[in-house]
C-alpha cells in the first residue's frame, strides 16, 4: 500500500485480501472511522463550549462520568447500532452489553464490538490528549438469535481487530486486524485519515517506564523492585519516567520510542484498574501485532480467561525485552499473582 493512501483507501484494499469477505468487517471499521470523525470534533472544541465537568452521573464502577465520555459513548453506540452492521455491543460506560435486532428482528452480522469510548477522562478538563479504544470479535453463539454474555467473554485471542483512537496535538486512528499495526493521521482540514505510520512495531528495548509512581507505597514487592531497577544507574538506566495518565497516549508513545507500561494491582485497587476487555485485550492484541509483549506480570494478557463484562487485571505491556524483565521481578512474587 503506497504511504498516502487514505484508511478509506486502505480498508477497500485490505477487504480485496481476503477471498470471498463480506465486506461486513470493512463497513464496522468505516462506522468506527465515522464516529472517530464526530467525536474528534467535539474534543476539539471541548475548552469553548459548556461541555466540560461532570455529567452528574457515575458509571458501574462507581466514577464520576463526564460529559464528553457521555457525548462519545452515545455517538459510538448509535453509529454502530443504527448501521446494522454488528449484532451485539458492550461499553465501558454501559452496565450492560446491548443486542442489535436487525429490521425484521432478526439479525444475522457475526461481529460484536466492546468498546471504551473515551478513555483517559480525567485529562478532558486540562487538554491532555484522550483516546477511544475498540475490540472486535465474532460472536460465538448461534446466528440470529440474540448475543449472549458469552460472546463478549471471549479469550482477547479470538481478537479479529483491534484499535485506538488517539485525540492528540493530531488526531490518529490505529489498528489491526491482524496483519500488522498501522497509524492514520487525521487531515481536520477536509476531513480525511491518511496512512501515516505504515507496519508499526515497537522497539525490542526501550528506555522509557509509564506507570502512576504516586502509589508506589501501595505496589506489589515485584514492582516495587522492578522500579528500583528502572532507576539505577547501569547500561542504558536510569529511565525515564513518562506518564500522561491516558492509556492510550502512553501506550502511542511508547510503542514509537520503546518503553513499558504498568498499570499493577495495588492494596488500593487489588486486582488493578484497566479493564480487560475494553482495554487491556485490545492494547495486547495491538502490542504483539507490533512485536511488544503484554501480560498480567505472569501471564500473557490475551490468554486470560474473562470471566465478568467489567473485570479488571493489572496490565503490563510494551517493549518485548523490557516487558521480559518485569516478569523476572515479579516472578519472585508468585503469591501476587492470585490477585
Ligand atoms: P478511565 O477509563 O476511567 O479513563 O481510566 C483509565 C485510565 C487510563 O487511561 C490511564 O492509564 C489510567 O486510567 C490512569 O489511572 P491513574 O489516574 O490511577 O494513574
Ligand atoms: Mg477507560
Amino acid at each position: 500500500m503506497k504511504k498516502h493512501s487514505t484508511l478509506g483507501e486502505y480498508i477497500i484494499s485490505n477487504q480485496r485480501k481476503f477471498k470471498g469477505s463480506s465486506g461486513e468487517l470493512s463497513r464496522l471499521i468505516n462506522s468506527i472511522r465515522l464516529a472517530a470523525k464526530v467525536v474528534n470534533h467535539e474534543v476539539n472544541k471541548a475548552g469553548l463550549v459548556d461541555i466540560l465537568g461532570d455529567a452528574g452521573d457515575t458509571n458501574i464502577q462507581g466514577e464520576d462520568q463526564q460529559k464528553l465520555d457521555v457525548y462519545a459513548n452515545d455517538i459510538f453506540m448509535q453509529t454502530l447500532t443504527n448501521r446494522q452492521i454488528i449484532c451485539g455491543i458492550a461499553s465501558e460506560e454501559e452496565d450492560d452489553f446491548v443486542t442489535i435486532s436487525g429490521d425484521n428482528g432478526n439479525n444475522d452480522n457475526k461481529y460484536i464490538v466492546l468498546i471504551d469510548p473515551l478513555d483517559g477522562s480525567s485529562n478532558i478538563d486540562v487538554n491532555v490528549s484522550v483516546g477511544t479504544i475498540f475490540s472486535i470479535y465474532k460472536r460465538i453463539t448461534k446466528s440470529g438469535t440474540p448475543v449472549q454474555l458469552e460472546d463478549f467473554l471471549q479469550e482477547g485471542n479470538q481478537q479479529i481487530a483491534a484499535g485506538y483512537i488517539v485525540y492528540g496535538t493530531s488526531t490518529m486512528l490505529v489498528y489491526t486486524t491482524g496483519h500488522g499495526v498501522n497509524g492514520f493521521t487525521l487531515n481536520p482540514a477536509i476531513g480525511t485519515f491518511y496512512l501515516s505510520h505504515p507496519d508499526m512495531m515497537f522497539p525490542e528495548n526501550g528506555t522509557i517506564y509509564s506507570i502512576n509512581e504516586g502509589n508506589y507505597i501501595h505496589f506489589p514487592q515485584g514492582v516495587k523492585d522492578y522500579l528500583k531497577y528502572c532507576q539505577e544507574e547501569e547500561n542504558d538506566r536510569p529511565y525515564s519516567a513518562r506518564y500522561i495518565g491516558s492509556l492510550v497516549s502512553d501506550f502511542h508513545r511508547n510503542m514509537i520510542k520503546g518503553g513499558i507500561y504498568i498499570y499493577p494491582t495495588s492494596t488500593k485497587s487489588p486486582k488493578g484498574k484497566l479493564r480487560l476487555l475494553y482495554e487491556c485485550n485490545p492494547m495486547a492484541f495491538l502490542t504483539e501485532q507490533a512485536g511488544g509483549k503484554a501480560s498480567d506480570g505472569y501471564m500473557r494478557t490475551l490468554d486470560i480467561k474473562p470471566t465478568e463484562l467489567h473485570q479488571r487485571v493489572p496490565f503490563f505491556c510494551g517493549s518485548k525485552n523490557m516487558v521480559a524483565v518485569a516478569e523476572e521481578f515479579m516472578k519472585n512474587h508468585p503469591k501476587d499473582a492470585t490477585y
